[in-house]
């Protein structure tokens, strides 16, 4: 537990010899600017991402052609799923660690301070790429997110920008990552033990690992697709004697980590809210960490439960099939922990309780669905079908964003100095969580009912569904905007935060002033 008041004594404010205005923040070092810009980043990139969606959802709003043509549609799907994957959600959860690891292991910064500033400012040049490709002869990538070839080697320019950015991406988040693990490892404070860091920081520092060893895995799949695009090699072109089939092996070896780097912060989030809003300790420390660790480990041996319709032996789906459904244990630990740190504690429901209680059901919910997708037999009905969209909707959307905004109303005092605006922090909730089970619920029935993603057009069977999802989405999206105004009012002003404005919050954070200021334990606090 925190025991010395903050190292606050020595933080005092160094801006003297600093830059100001934009060069303060193109050559920061800082891990709390760094997080604070890559938070704005993330919520851009939201938006962008967010509009295409939209796009998406208002061609599907009747059935027919409307909107935009099919080649363009596919351009906004595949957009959609790059940008919220690796420019909203993973750069989110890398401002969130960035901001409060070093609050909250009673650090003075990350360990590499130059390095973060790079690679927070590689992440807007990717983003550039990405969607300027969208300009070029040809347009963007319209291969999905995931990046199939053969169609991957046959496309224009808008595909090699593409793979560019997702190089970039990838070498933005090892160096995350690298500074992430290294700062978690040398630089707490005397007397935290690994066991008694913060959950969140447990969780980043296995993330972080997942991060090292998975991006060189799609950095080098994207680079065999340019080879085989511009210098006559035959990975995976069948003409040639490749195998378009190795291509998604490499890729799901990297996908599937890859959705536990996304979910994997956001439980270290939900694993910081729910025992403050409890005013209990989380229930089952130990437990937590372990689960964490096998969920981990187990995600490097099911990619292959993408891959159930390549035409794999029978032996090869079974041991996927069953491999997957192990990961339901640990989940199941981590889902029990969360139920059990409630459990006759002292309830009470902010916006960042609101949150993590929507992600607990929710995030559930897309459990569920994944572990009937894992059936080898049911998933071959239902594969690259709208089940399966809603299915990772829930697990991204339910899961990862609302524990980020469960984040981020949790520590926006520490961060602004002002306490929210509760009212509007709970109507975001309740906006967010009708129009986002109005636009995925329906998506179940879709898929089981036959309807294919990916695909701009559908038969008339299908159109009250269509309809119902894309009236939730408009919903959904507006909604978005009431935490932005919530924030820019935040910022602004509002009522003062203590250094601990919620009762039940634990750690080394709630020592230090709110606004946190500029610089931080300086010389280390004593942790008992
Ligand atoms: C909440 C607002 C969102 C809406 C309305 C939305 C809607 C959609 C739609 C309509 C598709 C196309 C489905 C298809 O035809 O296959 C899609 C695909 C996708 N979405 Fe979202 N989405 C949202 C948020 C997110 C977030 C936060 C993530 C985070 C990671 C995400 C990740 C993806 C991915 C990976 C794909 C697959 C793209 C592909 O097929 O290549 N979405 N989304
Ligand atoms: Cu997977």
């Amino acid at each position: 537990m925190a025991a010395i008041p903050g190292g606050a004594d020595h933080a005092h404010d160094h801006d003297h010899h600093q830059p100001s205005g934009i060069m303060r923040w193109v050559t920061t070092t800082n891990h709390k600017d760094i997080g604070s810009m890559y938070l704005w980043f993330s919520f851009a990139m939201f938006l962008v991402g967010g509009v295409m969606a939209l796009v998406i959802r208002a061609e599907l709003f009747q059935p027919g052609l409307q909107v935009v043509d099919p080649d363009r549609f596919n351009q906004m799907t595949t957009l959609h799923g790059l940008i919220m994957v690796f420019g909203a959600i993973m750069p989110a959860f890398v401002g969130f660690a960035n901001w409060m690891i070093p609050l909250m292991i009673g650090a003075s910064d990350m360990a590499f301070a130059r390095m973060n500033n790079w690679s927070f400012w590689l992440l807007p040049p990717a983003a550039i790429l990405l969607t300027s490709s969208l300009l070029v002869p040809g347009g963007a990538a319209a291969s999905g997110w995931t990046l199939y070839p053969p169609l991957t080697v046959q496309m224009g320019i808008g595909m090699d920008m593409a793979i560019f950015a997702v190089h970039i991406l990838g070498i933005s988040s090892i160096m995350g990552s690298i500074n992430i693990v290294t700062t978690l490892l040398n630089m707490r404070a005397p007397g935290m033990t690994l066991m008694k860091m913060p959950l969140f920081c447990w969780t980043w520092l296995i993330t972080a690992y997942l991060v090292i060893a998975v991006m060189p895995v799609l950095a080098g799949a994207v680079t065999m697709i340019l080879t085989d695009r511009h210098f006559g090699t035959s990975f995976f072109n069948a003409a040639g004697g490749g195998d378009p089939v190795l291509y998604q092996h490499i890729f799901w070896f990297f996908g599937h980590p890859e959705v536990y780097i996304i979910a994997i912060p956001a439980f270290g989030v939900v694993s910081q809210v729910i025992p403050a809003f409890s005013r209990k300790p989380l229930f089952g420390y130990a437990s937590m960490v372990y689960a964490t660790s096998s969920i981990a480990i187990l995600s490097f041996i099911v990619w292959a439960h993408h891959m159930y319709t390549v035409g794999m032996p029978v032996a090869g789906q079974l041991y996927f099939m069953f491999a997957t459904m192990l990961i339901a244990i640990p989940t199941g630990v981590k889902v029990f922990n969360w139920v059990a740190t409630m459990w006759r504690g002292s309830l009470s429901f902010e916006t960042p309780m609101l949150f993590s209680i929507g992600f607990l059901f929710l995030f559930t919910l897309g459990g569920f669905s994944g572990l009937v997708l894992s059936m080898t037999a049911v998933d071959i009905q239902l594969h690259d079908s709208y089940y399966v969209v809603a299915h990772f909707h829930y697990v991204m959307v339910a899961g990862a964003l609302f524990s980020a905004y469960a984040g981020a109303y949790y520590w926006l005092p520490k961060w602004t100095g002002h306490m929210y605006d509760e009212k509007l922090g709970k109507l975001h909730f309740w906006l967010s969580i009708v129009f986002f089970n109005m636009t995925f619920f329906v998506q179940h029935f879709l898929g089981l009912a036959g309807m294919p993603r990916r695909i701009p057009d559908y038969s008339l069977q299908f159109a009250e569904f269509n309809m119902i999802s894309s009236i939730g989405a408009f919903g959904f999206g507006l909604s978005q905007l009431v935490f932005l105004i919530v924030v820019l009012k935040c910022i602004k002003g509002g009522e003062k935060a203590s250094a601990k404005p919620w009762d039940g919050a634990e750690g080394l954070e709630w020592t230090v002033p709110s606004p946190a200021p500029h610089h931080t334990f300086e010389t280390p606090p004593v942790f008992k």
